[in-house]
């Protein structure tokens, strides 16, 4: 596999589009997919990359949903442990079109007992590149352990290691997320934060100075995503304002994992990081005309229908 990512998938219950609102306002609601890492696997697939996952799910309907899913888009399993007896992980959206509020229902869920060992030492050596998030590292101390395992392990033999903080409050106490970050952003190759996590992180204010802070700690890729407003790339010493895709959104649940999953599978299949980041921003446009996590998630045609006009260039 060119690509792994590791976390905790979670069935997702999204207040219906035709009564957006509050969770237990008496809307109904649609069964979707969604895990940040699970999204960013689905959007690099559809981008075209060779894609594995990394996580444990149970035995359950809700898992079994999974492996259809995954199975469906072909992303490959070989490193999904299904726990006999787990409950898989769900959450539900309460969202108007700019905004998503999540309640979880993940407190001992299969993925939160990840543990460094369930790390494929050999598949992750032979990948070229490693997703893993803030949520990776949030769900118990045993997956943080097998997160920081698995950047080692990718370090260790030359694979990328891409990360984005995805800051979850209600998942760990600030402090703890604060310092776990940030040693992340140190150990990474690529970080994908957006301006909110920047600012909340580094305690700046300007995206540019947000941008700095975060190349100063060491990854040779930073995208700060700034959702209406593009993303700002830097690399090579260089600076690049990445436009944002007009759209008119309808819900931005998972628009962050899919410019992860894109900008990953660009760069893999050969495009510059300016190239690749200017993709993935369509994508995540495109990723909030629909709702819930996965369903939306375009395919590399149409983003590069919605760039260019069919028969686009392709690295
Ligand atoms: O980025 C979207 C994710 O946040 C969503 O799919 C649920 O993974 C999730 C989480 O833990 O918030």
């Amino acid at each position: 596999m060119d690509i792994l990512a590791a976390g905790e998938p979670l069935l997702e219950f999204n207040t219906s589009t035709d009564a957006p609102g509050p969770v237990g306002a008496g809307a109904s609601f649609t069964v979707g997919h969604g895990g940040d890492t699970s999204n960013f696997c689905v959007a690099a697939r559809r981008s075209g990359a060779d894609t594995g996952y990394i996580t444990r799910i149970g035995d359950d309907d809700f898992g079994a949903a999974f492996l259809r899913l995954w199975e469906r888009e072909g992303v490959a399993t070989d490193h999904v442990i299904r726990e006999p007896d787990g409950r898989t992980g769900i959450y539900f959206i309460a969202r108007t079109p700019t905004e998503s509020s999540f309640t979880y229902y993940r407190a001992r869920s299969p993925a939160s007992r990840l543990a460094p060992a369930d790390m494929p030492a050999e598949a992750i050596a032979r990948a070229r590149l490693l997703h893993l998030s803030g949520i990776t590292q949030a769900i118990s101390t045993s997956a943080c352990d097998a997160a920081f395992h698995a950047m080692r392990l990718a370090r260790d033999n030359g694979t990328l290691v891409s990360y984005d903080p995805n800051i979850r409050p209600a998942l760990w106490p600030a402090e703890r997320a604060r310092a776990v970050v940030l040693r992340s952003i140190e150990l990474c190759d690529i970080a994908l934060p957006n301006l909110a996590e920047g600012r909340l992180l580094t305690g700046l204010h300007a995206p540019d100075d947000v941008l700095a802070e975060f190349v100063r700690r060491g990854p040779s890729i930073v995208v700060l995503k700034m959702g209406d407003r593009g993303a700002l790339l830097a690399h090579d010493g260089t600076v690049t304002r990445i436009p944002p895709h007009p759209v008119d959104p309808v819900d931005t649940t998972g628009a962050g994992d899919t410019f992860d999953g894109a900008f990953a599978a660009h760069l893999l299949a050969g495009a510059t990081p300016p190239e690749a980041a200017r993709y993935a921003a369509v994508a995540a446009a495109l990723t909030t005309t629909g709702p819930g996590a996965v369903t939306p998630i375009p395919r590399r045609e149409d983003v590069d229908a919605a760039r260019h006009g069919h028969g686009a260039d392709r690295p």
